[in-house]
């Protein structure tokens, strides 16, 4: 649709400016939804004030969720457009270190977008992919919008659902069904990252290969240790620290560049 061949490999922004060009030609292919553009720019302005680099308290954040994904007895991971776009093969990744299933669940649902990101992480490598069509055929009370429609061999009868760039409703709804959800989510003040069981603030692009990594380094611990680690895990306590860097880098970074 555009032509990108215009972005200098010397651009000062050049991996975020090929990161929106990935988000511009998912929504090109059906994968996006027009709002998913929306959502990716508040996710940079979040990443700038958190300084484009991983925390500790992401660090923190991606040992209990690995944790959480090693202990779960049905592990699902929620896909949405942004994802798709964004980290296919990490998503496919993800799925075959732990055996959690890949469910396509999305907040502008159509049929057309269903498919389009089922091609995605086909083409990822990705052998099957739940939500799809009729399959999504149990419905969430809790919640209200389209992401209420769920795979009954995923997302209904998981016990961890792993929900990456979500938009609030349905994190609140999976955890008051007694679910863990696991969430990537830039914004440390949204909804799902104050609802959320386990919540990583860094950019999905970052946090992704950190899981998987640490998924492999912890795999072989005993789940006694892995059901410690994750019992001795505060969401409340690591989001303090979060929003405590953010305003700390705001008034050193602030003082740094407006000096008098
Ligand atoms: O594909 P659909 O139809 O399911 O729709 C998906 C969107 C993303 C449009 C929908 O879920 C939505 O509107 O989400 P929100 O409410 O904008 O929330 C998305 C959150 O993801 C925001 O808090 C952003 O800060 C965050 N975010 C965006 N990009 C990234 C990110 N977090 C981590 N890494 C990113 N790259």
């Amino acid at each position: 649709m555009f032509d990108h061949s215009y972005i200098p490999k010397d651009h000062p922004r050049y991996e975020s400016l090929k990161t929106r060009e990935k988000m511009t030609t998912g929504m090109s292919d059906h994968v996006v939804a027009p709002a998913g553009l929306i959502a990716h720019g508040r996710g940079e302005a979040f990443d700038y004030l958190i300084g484009e680099k991983s925390g500790a308290f992401a660090d923190e954040a991606v040992h209990a969720a690995a944790c959480a994904f090693l202990i779960a007895e049905h592990p699902v991971i929620s896909v949405n457009g942004n994802i798709a776009a964004l980290c296919p093969e990490d998503l496919v990744r993800l799925s075959g270190e732990t055996g959690a299933l890949l469910e396509v669940n999305l907040f502008y649902r159509s049929a057309v977008r269903e498919k389009a990101i089922m091609k995605v992480l086909k083409n990822a490598g990705a052998k099957h992919v739940l939500g799809i069509g009729k399959n999504a055929s149990a419905v969430l009370p809790e919640v209200g919008s389209a992401r209420r429609r769920v795979d009954p061999e995923g997302i209904l009868k998981a016990d961890m659902v792993f929900v990456p760039l979500e938009d609030g409703d349905r994190t609140e709804g999976l955890v008051n069904m007694g679910k863990r959800v696991i969430t990537v989510d830039l914004n440390p003040l949204s909804r799902t990252a104050c609802k959320a069981t386990v919540t990583i603030v860094d950019n999905i692009l970052r946090a992704m290969p950190a899981l998987i990594a640490k998924i492999k380094e912890l795999k072989n611990r005993d789940k006694a240790w892995l059901t410690s680690e994750f019992a001795s895990f505060s969401n409340t306590a690591v989001m303090r620290k979060c929003i405590g860097h953010i305003s700390k880098r705001l008034t050193e970074t602030g003082r740094h560049l407006y000096e008098e």
